[in-house]
């Protein structure tokens, strides 16, 4: 079967291929596909992300919601991309555009354990030039701030994908800007999918618009 030719269809199959070879628990070849996307032009890291990886994790979650699949089984999914995230790197950092000269810290707030989706974010931000320190979940906010001093950091960048979790961040990103003047603070995650009331566009930017890494390439 001939190669599909647009970015979206390309994305889709290796969607299909990837929820195909994690059901048969082939942790191997699932890893091998994702990278021979991205090494063969396929795809970008960005189109693999966002286009592939978010939406696999969504269809895990929705299954899981809907009593199909075990909470191991989205343990092992998990895994996976984890390992898929991590061991392109090397591509990431070779890829990686010129220093823009902006330094970015990005954390899960306290007691928030979903952080793939930012380890992803932190991968676009290298690419398209900043200079990254991703921190992982759960940080308290003290350790934010002694973080984004340290670092010198330009903007701080926090996630939250449970409402519960945006509650306590309205407070916990106001700490962080009073602590550090001059450091911009952004939010996002499932948390924000239907809208960001109580929080300006400022707060809550576009990061499609922002760092415009999806753009088709045919
Ligand atoms: C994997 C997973 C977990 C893993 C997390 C592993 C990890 N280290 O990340 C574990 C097992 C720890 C977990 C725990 C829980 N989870 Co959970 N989890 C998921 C699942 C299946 C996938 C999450 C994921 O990786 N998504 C994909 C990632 C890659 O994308 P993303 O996070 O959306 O991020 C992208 C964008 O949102 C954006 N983005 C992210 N951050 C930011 C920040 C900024 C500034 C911007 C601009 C953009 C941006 O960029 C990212 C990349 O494109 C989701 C299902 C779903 N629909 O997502 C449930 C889900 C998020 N979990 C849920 C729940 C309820 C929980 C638990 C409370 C379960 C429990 N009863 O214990 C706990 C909470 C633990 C805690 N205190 O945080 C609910 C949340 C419901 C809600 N809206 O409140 C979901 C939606 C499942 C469901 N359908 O009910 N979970």
């Amino acid at each position: 079967m001939p190669a599909p030719t647009s970015v979206a269809a390309r994305a889709e199959a290796l969607l299909l291929e990837l929820d195909r070879l994690i059901r048969e628990r082939d942790r191997a070849h699932a890893i091998a596909a994702a990278h021979a996307a991205v090494t063969g032009g396929s795809l970008t890291i960005p189109q693999l992300y966002a286009l592939v990886l978010v939406p696999l994790m969504r269809l895990t979650g929705a299954r899981w919601h809907a009593g199909e699949e075990e909470v191991w089984e989205e343990h092992f999914t998990t895994a996976v991309v984890r390992t898929i995230v991590e061991s392109l790197y090397a591509e990431v950092a070779a890829r990686a555009a010129e220093p823009s000269g902006r330094t970015i810290v990005l954390a899960a707030p306290a007691e928030e354990y979903h952080d793939l989706g930012l380890r992803m974010l932190a991968d676009r931000f290298q690419l398209a030039g900043y200079t990254v320190h991703f921190l992982g979940a759960a940080l308290p906010l003290d350790e934010v701030v002694s973080a984004a001093r340290e670092l010198a950091a330009d903007v701080v960048v926090l996630s939250a994908s449970t409402h519960f979790h945006r509650l306590r961040l309205r407070e916990y990103a106001d700490s962080l800007r009073a602590a550090l003047p001059g450091c911009e603070v952004w939010v996002g995650g499932p948390a924000f999918a239907h809208g960001h009331s109580d929080w300006s566009d400022t707060e809550v930017p576009d990061i499609a618009e922002l760092l415009g890494d999806l753009e088709a390439e045919e």
